[in-house]
Parts: structure tokens; sequence; C-alpha cells
């Protein structure tokens, strides 16, 4: 899953893809070096992020993009918490809804539920503007396991079927570096919930603090993340630098340890 952020501030690719030109042309680029989906976010969801934008202003942002890519050989993913933006999206020909609140706001697993599109149910301790103040877990591979098959639940009795779904811990989400650390450490036991698990590593802080290296530095670092959570049963990687995970994944798959 390549990433293309269509706002002013994120943390990755912040302004760089503004312009639904910029934003068609990156995921052209994503597409041509190997992404299988693309995830389309309008609203960043960095940590400290106030959450301020309309669903009005992130389908301003979002809509000419998906139309510009109507014919596009791949799935389009959109990453948002909003059931009107989903509602408008999947009109508008997104097969995905990438939800960082695991369609938990009122109207949202309706929405989905509505189309014949698949979801990407994400797991957040808190909220994005004070998540990462105090992450505090007793257990955080078995708590962030039980949201996790408690959304997939609520999202099958709605009518979704788990072909459709897909499931991610969410890292960074209300989390410390050692919990981070600790559900990639797991991340194979959450293939025993029954459908997909995603994994976003890309450029992450947790990487910063490791390496001490700034967002637009840690290429080499997302890459061991991306591989470790692949070893460990990723089925989706969510990246901005395709080309190069798409190597290393080769790699790993020339080896044979990718299951
Ligand atoms: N991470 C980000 C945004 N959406 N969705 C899923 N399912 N998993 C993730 O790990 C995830 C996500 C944050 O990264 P990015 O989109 O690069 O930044 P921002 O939120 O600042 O736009």
């Amino acid at each position: 899953m390549g990433v293309v952020n269509i706002t002013p501030d994120s943390f990755s690719d912040g302004g760089r893809f503004l312009t639904p030109a910029a934003a068609i042309a990156q995921a052209h680029l994503l597409i041509e070096e190997g992404a299988d989906l693309i995830d389309f976010g309008a609203e960043s969801s960095r940590p400290g992020a106030a959450a301020v934008v309309s669903a009005d202003e992130e389908l301003r942002r979002l809509l000419p993009v998906l139309r510009g890519l109507r014919d596009a050989p791949v799935a389009l993913s959109v990453d948002t918490i909003k059931p009107e933006v989903m509602h408008a999206a999947l009109a508008e020909g997104a097969g995905m809804i990438n939800d960082i609140n695991a369609l938990r706001a009122p109207g949202a697993l309706a929405a989905v539920a509505a189309a014949d599109a698949a979801v990407c149910l994400m797991h957040m301790q808190g909220t994005p503007d004070t998540m990462q103040q105090q992450p505090d877990y007793a257990n955080v591979v078995a708590e962030v396991k039980d949201f996790l098959l408690e959304r997939v639940t609520a999202v099958r009795a709605a009518g979704i079927p788990p072909e459709r779904i897909a499931i991610d811990p969410g890292f960074g989400f209300g989390k410390t570096l050692e919990h981070n650390l600790e559900l990639l450490r797991h991340l194979r036991e959450f293939k025993a919930l029954g459908v997909p698990v995603l994994a976003g590593w890309s450029r992450k802080s947790s990487l910063g603090a490791i390496t001490g290296k700034p967002a637009g530095d840690r290429l080499a670092a997302s890459i061991a993340a991306a591989l470790i959570a692949a070893q460990n049963g990723a089925a989706i990687l969510r990246v901005h630098d395709v080309a190069a995970t798409r190597d290393a994944l080769a790699v790993l798959a020339a080896v044979g340890k990718v299951i």
C-alpha cells in the first residue's frame, strides 16, 4: 500500500501532494514502482494534530484525485474517520476505507456496509491530539487484539464479510516505542483473527527514536521494520517508499521466508 497524503501538514510528506495534479502524479509513480493499492489521506493524524479538517475540506482535497485516477489499475483506499467522506469517496470509486478509528463514528459502519468495498480497522488509544501524551496498557498485545476482535465482530455483524476486512495494530497511535516493538514482535498472533494484517511503520517517530534521524532520513529504518512485519505475517505494508520496499521484499521472497 503506497501512501499519498493530500495535506499541508502530514509528518512525512505534508505539502508535497496538495494539488490534485501532484497527488495524481505521485499515485502513478507509486503504481509504477509496484504498489498494489494506494492510500490517500486528506487529514493528518500525526501526534498532536488537532482534528480541524472539515468533511467538506477533506472532500475538496480527495474527490479530484479519485476522479483523476478512475482508470487506475489498482484499488484506491481513502484514509478517513468521517462517514460523510466515506460515502462520497465510495461513490467516487474508492475500493477501500482505511479508518484509524475502526468505524466507531456513528454512521461509519453503515457507510462501508452499503458499498462493496474493503475496510481496514486500526487500533488507536485516545485521539491524535493527545494520544502520545501518556499511552498506557497492562498488556498491549492482548488489549489491541481484544479491541480488533471486537471491531471485526461488529463489522461482520453489519454484513461486511471477512474477505473485505483487514486489521492494523496502529503503530504509533497511542503507543510508546516499547509498545510498538512489542506489537511488532507479536504481530503473527494477530493472524488468529482470521483477516489480513496491515502494518504501517513507514518513517514513523519510533524509527526516529531508534536511529536519531528525522522523518526524511528514515528510509533504511522503514524498510527494516517493513521486512520484520512481513516476516511476522503482515499481508499489507503501508509505505511511502514503494520501490525500495519492493526490492527488500523481493530479497525476502527469494530466500523463501514470506509466508
Ligand atoms: N499511519 C498513518 C496514517 N494512517 N492508517 C493505517 N491503517 N495504519 C497506519 O499505521 C497509519 C494510517 C500516519 O502516517 P502518515 O499518513 O504518513 O502521516 P499523517 O497522519 O501525518 O498524514
